[in-house]
């Protein structure tokens, strides 16, 4: 599987448990297969109890991801070394709750990395992008925090973090409209990120058609569709350092004996 990582610059100060690595840029990475949607990034996600590693790669700028996606980009020619991180330093989620964000693309000029439970740690990097205008997952996640108070309280979020940013309409496609991830959370009638089942069937709805029938609103490529640009996109991404192409193995399937 081919993934867009896609480099959110963190805004200094740095966390206190990467406060060493000032003076270096630091990013958080995320894994999409949505690149043409980063015009519609409004925050990050992380799971604030999942490990993660902050590490040097080899030009010298300092990436946090799940460790066993560290390992993996160790084995693309991410660091000096395969299959060593170097000044690896251990996380958890909560370290790196809050902080402010610079995203390639995003018209927000800061965005903020925010708590969603559902962040799986055997896919992509663990740290995920959000696009809620495009991403049923990313809107039932923000909707959960806006609408949850006690949520809020308990991961310390800020009001200005999680209500100043609004989904935005960055492609258009037939029948579902501008924001299609909303649209079809509605029509679902999903309530909340847990109500796994619908999400995955509103994924499945939104990501067919916004590949094969989607129209850009937004950005160079305003007015074209979305299959004849993603690669365009990508690409223009990785020539301005913004972005890598970064390769999840494929699952081992262990065969039974016999
Ligand atoms: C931005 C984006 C914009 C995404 C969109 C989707 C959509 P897949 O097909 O299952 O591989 N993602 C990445 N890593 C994780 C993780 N560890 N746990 C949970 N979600 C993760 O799904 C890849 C997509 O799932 C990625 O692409 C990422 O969200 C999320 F408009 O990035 B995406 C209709 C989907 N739209």
């Amino acid at each position: 599987q081919e993934y867009t990582l896609i480099k959110m610059k963190v805004v200094v100060p740095y966390p206190s448990k990467l406060s060493h690595f000032k003076g270096r840029d630091l990013y958080l990475v995320a894994a999409t297969l949505r690149p043409e949607t980063m015009y519609g990034q409004t925050n990050c996600w992380v799971h604030p109890d999942l490990e993660y590693v902050a590490f040097v790669t080899s030009k010298g700028e300092v990436f946090v991801c799940t460790k066993r996606s560290a390992l993996n980009m160790s084995y693309q020619g991410f660091t000096n070394e395969e299959g060593v991180l170097e000044c690896c330093v251990s996380l958890t989620g909560e370290d790196i709750l809050g902080l402010g964000l610079k995203a390639p693309l995003s018209p927000y000029m800061m965005i903020y990395s925010l708590p969603m439970l559902s962040i799986r740690a055997d896919k992509g990097t663990g740290i995920v992008t959000s696009v809620p205008s495009d991403s049923p997952d990313d809107y039932a996640c923000l909707l959960d925090l806006q609408n949850k108070q006690p949520l809020r309280e308990k991961y310390r979020i800020d009001d200005y973090k999680l209500f100043s940013f609004k989904p935005i309409p960055i492609i258009d496609v037939p029948e579902l409209g501008t924001l299609s991830a909303q649209v079809v959370y509605e029509r679902l009638k999903i309530q909340s990120q847990n109500d796994r089942e619908k999400l995955q069937e509103a994924k499945d709805i939104v990501y067919l058609k916004g590949f094969y029938d989607g129209v850009m609103l937004v950005g160079l490529h305003k007015g074209r569709k979305v299959q004849d640009v993603k690669k365009i996109i990508q690409q223009s991404l990785i020539q301005s350092s913004e972005a890598m192409i970064y390769y999840e193995p494929e699952k081992l399937i262990v065969s039974r004996s016999g």
